[in-house]
């Protein structure tokens, strides 16, 4: 789709849909997670905004500036307006079950790691409770720095019984796509997260100053029958993530 398809005012613009600016920026906001205006790249000028939109150009500079305050845009003297690349937010659903290459690709951001391990193990305590697994079983661990666009965003450390994962060195971009693969991917998930100051080894390799606030999150994925595949123990940038949850009325 290009920039003209995407933002013309058909698509999108609602008479009864609330302020035009509010409107306006709602769509900016999603072209930039779609990807089509890709982080570190200069949205189009202001003139030719209002031209496809048909709006005036306050509006989209009121709807510029609103997107600027939520850190997504930012505004270059004489320069014009860029989307940000850093450090991105990222908003994450507390009620998908994602992966970290599936997520970056969705706001259009390209995910790389750097391993920081990966080989078959001894279980620790907690990866043979957290797997169910037999006390003679091994795991295969797969540890990353992941990071969106160039920025670090998390520290992986991944524990599947071998059974899931006979080798883990099969893993070059995506766990969950290998195992998707072998028709192992996880259905449900449970995920406990809990707030920490970083510690040194962390903070150096995520980029941050010591005792910078971080997330620390634990996930345990399970196949359909119920047997656990995953046990991943990570720990997050506290300033690049806000974890979304829908509440429902039981
Ligand atoms: C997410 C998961 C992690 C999983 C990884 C797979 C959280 C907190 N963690 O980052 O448990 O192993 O995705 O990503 O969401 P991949 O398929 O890109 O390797």
């Amino acid at each position: 789709m290009t920039i003209a398809e995407f933002l013309a005012p058909d698509a999108w613009l609602r008479p009864d849909g609330g302020p035009r600016y509010v409107q306006l920026r709602q769509r900016l906001s999603e072209g930039v997670d779609l990807g089509l205006f890709k982080a570190g790249n200069s949205l189009p000028p202001e003139r030719e905004i209002a031209a496809i939109t048909e709006l005036s150009r306050v509006t989209v500079r009121k709807a510029i500036q609103a997107l600027a305050e939520d850190g997504i845009i930012v505004q270059r003297q004489g320069s014009g307006s860029f989307v940000s690349s850093e450090p991105p937010q990222i908003e994450q659903s507390l009620s998908r079950l994602t992966s970290f290459t599936e997520d970056m690709a969705r706001r259009g951001m390209v995910s790389s790691s750097v391993w920081l391990e990966r080989g078959i193990f001894m279980p620790s305590p907690d990866e043979l409770m957290a797997l169910a697994l037999p006390s003679d079983a091994s795991v295969s661990r797969i540890a990353r720095l992941r990071i969106a666009g160039d920025k670090p965003m998390a520290i992986e450390r991944a524990a599947l019984s071998t059974e899931m994962l006979p080798n883990p060195l099969l893993v070059e971009t995506s766990l969950y796509e290998v195992l998707e693969q072998s028709g192992l991917r996880p259905v449900r998930a449970l995920q406990k997260i809990s707030a920490i100051n970083l510690e040194n080894a962390d903070a150096a390799l995520l980029a941050v100053d010591v005792g910078k606030a971080g997330l620390r999150i634990e996930r345990t994925s399970y196949l359909a029958d119920g047997r656990a595949v995953e046990f991943t123990q990570s720990v997050y940038r506290g300033d690049a993530y806000n974890f979304v949850a829908e509440l429902r009325i039981a």
